[in-house]
């Protein structure tokens, strides 16, 4: 895969997120890619944070603070309003956590996807509510500590599966990416800022705060969970075509991406066995999609 991450910089230094968060690597790479002839929309999240308070801000773009629930229908009307202007090739992003968007933003989603909007919308995923103090959000892995699921009753329903409810939506472009792999993200970023219509782009960020690991190990945290299938990177063209961009030459177990954070610690040897299987089995699962859409397996 070709080096072809700009060395312009769209993100001043000096924003306010935690050491090693996962967030603002990845909005960096984001406007890296997408350029400055970009309209962003932060929804209510860490990020309204670390992008610092008015009149200052960490992003050298045109920056909306939205609330909550709102992240799909002020795009919509951002847009809409940049075409009245005549700016039709100015890039509308949303950038949303996973409560925001797996959970209260779902509607207004759902409905400018319906709408095939043309829009790029981010959700940086850092399996829960962090901003307020980690609560469990329906992105929280199953067997997760949160302050709402605490050691005793940690989180018994799985996450909900976010690419496949965009995916069912039949958009135009649907992909998962990490900060680990910024080449790939890069890649995808390029590719649905050249598609009309609604993009939507599942990112993993590791939250040290929140999962209790390393500020240092966020890089790597997001690369095991890629090489152990937890967090595959792989598109969905149209809600049928799939395809994998990084297939694990040899998959880690999922204990390695475990064991690295706290969040996990209280897991007995049979939940870590039991995690492995549904990683397992949601693999082979992708993989058939994969296969299905013409996609060769790597020998
Ligand atoms: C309608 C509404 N309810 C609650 C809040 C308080 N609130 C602000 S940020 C936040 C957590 C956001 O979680 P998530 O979307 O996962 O982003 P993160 O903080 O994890 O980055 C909450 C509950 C709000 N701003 N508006
Ligand atoms: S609480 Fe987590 S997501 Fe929020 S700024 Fe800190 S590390 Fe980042
Ligand atoms: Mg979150």
């Amino acid at each position: 895969m070709s080096y072809d991450i700009k060395q312009e910089e769209l993100m001043y230094s000096g924003h306010v997120a935690c050491p090693g968060c996962g967030a603002p690597m990845a909005m960096r790479y984001a406007l890296k890619a997408l350029g400055e002839d970009t309209v962003l929309i932060i929804v209510a999240s860490c990020w309204s944070i670390i992008a610092g308070p008015f009149p200052y801000s960490a992003v050298r773009v045109p920056l909306l603070h939205s609330a909550f629930a709102t992240g799909g229908s002020v795009a919509s009307g951002v847009k809409a309003a940049l075409e009245v202007r005549g700016l039709e090739d100015t890039t509308v992003m949303t950038w949303a956590g996973d409560g925001g968007t797996f959970d209260i933003g779902l509607q207004a989603l759902s409905a400018a996807a319906e709408r095939n909007e043309d829009f790029i919308y981010v959700c940086y995923d850092n399996e829960a509510y962090m901003n307020t103090g980690i609560q469990r959000s329906s992105a929280t892995p199953w067997g997760a500590w949160t302050t709402t699921t605490p050691v005793r009753h940690p989180k018994e329903r799985p996450k909900k599966d976010m690419v496949a409810i965009m995916a069912a939506h039949r958009i135009p472009y649907t992909a998962t990416a990490t900060v680990a792999y910024p080449e790939d993200f890069t890649q995808k970023l390029l590719k649905a800022k050249s598609i009309r219509g609604a993009k939507f782009l599942h990112v993993l960020s590791p939250c040290p705060s929140g999962w209790k690991s390393e500020p240092a190990q966020s890089v790597l945290l997001s690369r095991l969970a890629v090489q152990s299938a937890v967090f595959p990177l792989y598109e969905v063209e149209h809600g049928e075509k799939y395809t994998i961009n990084v297939w694990p030459r040899e998959r880690v177990p999922v204990a390695e991406y475990l064991k690295l954070q706290g969040r996990f610690a209280h897991l007995a040897p049979e939940d870590i066995a039991q995690i492995q299987e549904n990683v397992d089995r949601e693999w082979e699962k992708l993989v058939a999609k994969a296969i299905a859409s013409g996609q060769a397996v790597p020998a």
